[in-house]
């Protein structure tokens, strides 16, 4: 059987904003190292939002290894490079515009490395037409192809690593692990017998109006909060400083302060609640492999583009399920009419059983999309055999 070589990635990241571009770049970094065996070195700019999520970065390394994987700081758009250096596959994140000279590079390349421009995760239609578009380089004998992640499969599927699932079963089904891990965080017997809610949002969310909401209500609620995160209304809920281990209980609510944990441990966290409230994209992706409810709050653009991409994404997944549907709207700043929380927080509450089924029933037909590594590696593979068709 002929031995397949090595095939060399590089992925290129810059850290635009939060932690998402480098929580998704990451992830598939690692899965196309330890999945598919590929040599892959990950280009990052921004090493100690890396350090974040990853708590093995140097951040002063120029380059260093970790999980098999090469990480190299991606300075700035200087340096000159051989065709040599330059990858089998190429992939820009985001539209990140690569080094000039690794461009260069790959236009001296024998055969041309694959190019692509792996794009941000809407569920809105037009996607699948811009799904694997060709973009020919203005003066390079380059082309470079989109690659959209996406809901359908017409588009490149979601990022899910091998044995997620399998997992987050075992660790679900261990009361004993789900209490050891929330014991982690102060979190104590009796709240582990109320609601545990994880608030993952961006700072202009209506907070203040949601924990007013679970303080008034019947059902004991325990809010679990990321430090960083809607600082303003945990500080007022709290009356003190909004630290990692800060906790107060007014009424229904108990809120605690997380620090923030690596990337392991936030999808533990996503496991171990009931509701998650998520934002932009790596932590909805990863709320949608939880099997538990979830409420996106979407990454804002302007003149409220996003309230489009929300609605698209609600038109998929909940249809039917008014409830999460206009929380969903009210949370997101896109509601119709004013929002009356002390109604949108019930009504959403006694939905949860229904919107438990659907968050398994979802899980099913996303994964029958086939996971995002595997079908970029699927379509790069397909692009090298074109190129190599095609007379030199
Ligand atoms: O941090 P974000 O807001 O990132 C955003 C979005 O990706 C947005 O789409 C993009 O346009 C913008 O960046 C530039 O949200 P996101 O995508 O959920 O990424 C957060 C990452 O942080 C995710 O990988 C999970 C991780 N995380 C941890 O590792 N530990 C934690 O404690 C928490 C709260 C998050």
């Amino acid at each position: 059987m002929q031995k397949r070589e090595t095939r060399s990635l590089a992925l290129f990241c810059k850290v635009v904003d939060n932690y998402g571009d480098i929580g998704i770049c990451w992830r598939l970094a690692r899965q196309l190292r330890q999945e598919h065996g590929i040599a892959v070195t990950l280009w990052v700019d921004d090493l100690r939002s890396f350090r974040r999520i990853c708590p093995e970065v140097d951040a002063d390394a120029e380059v260093q290894r970790i999980d098999g994987v090469t990480v190299r700081h991606w300075r700035d758009q200087s340096g000159a490079f051989t065709a040599d250096e330059v990858a089998d596959i190429v992939i820009e994140f985001f539209g990140c515009d690569l080094p000039p000279g690794y461009i260069a590079a790959m236009a001296q390349r024998e055969p041309r490395p694959v190019w692509l421009n792996l794009e941000g995760l809407t569920a809105e239609e037009w996607v699948e037409g811009c799904h694997r578009l060709p973009s020919m380089h203005p003066q390079l004998p380059l082309t470079k192809h989109f690659f959209f992640p996406g809901f359908t499969d017409r588009t490149g599927g979601l990022l899910r690593e091998a044995g997620l699932e399998a997992r987050r079963r075992a660790f679900q089904s261990d009361p004993a692990a789900v209490a050891a891990f929330l014991a982690r965080f102060g979190v104590t017997q009796r709240e582990m017998a109320g609601l545990k809610v994880s608030l993952f949002c961006y700072r202009h969310a209506p907070v203040a109006d949601l924990l007013d909401a679970w303080r008034e209500g019947d059902a004991p609620v325990t809010c679990l909060v990321p430090e960083g995160v809607a600082q303003e209304a945990v500080q007022d809920f709290l009356q003190a400083d909004p630290l990692p281990g800060a906790a107060r209980t007014q009424g229904a609510l108990t809120l605690r302060v997380l620090p923030f944990v690596p990337q392991p441990d936030y999808d533990r966290l996503l496991w171990a609640c009931d509701l998650n409230f998520v934002r932009g994209e790596d932590s909805f992706v990863r709320a949608q492999w939880a099997g538990r409810p979830f409420v996106w709050h979407i990454y804002p653009q302007d003149e409220n583009l996003h309230h489009k991409k929300l609605r698209a994404f609600l038109q998929r997944y909940a249809p039917d399920i008014g409830g999460l549907r206009d929380f969903s709207l009210h949370w997101n700043g896109a509601g119709e009419e004013a929002a009356d929380w002390p109604r949108l927080w019930p009504a959403l509450h006694a939905g949860m059983a229904r919107i438990t089924e659907r968050a398994a029933d979802w899980e099913r037909r996303m994964s029958a999309n086939g996971d995002l590594a595997a079908n970029l590696l699927e379509f790069a593979t397909q692009l090298r055999a074109e190129a190599g068709k095609k007379p030199v």
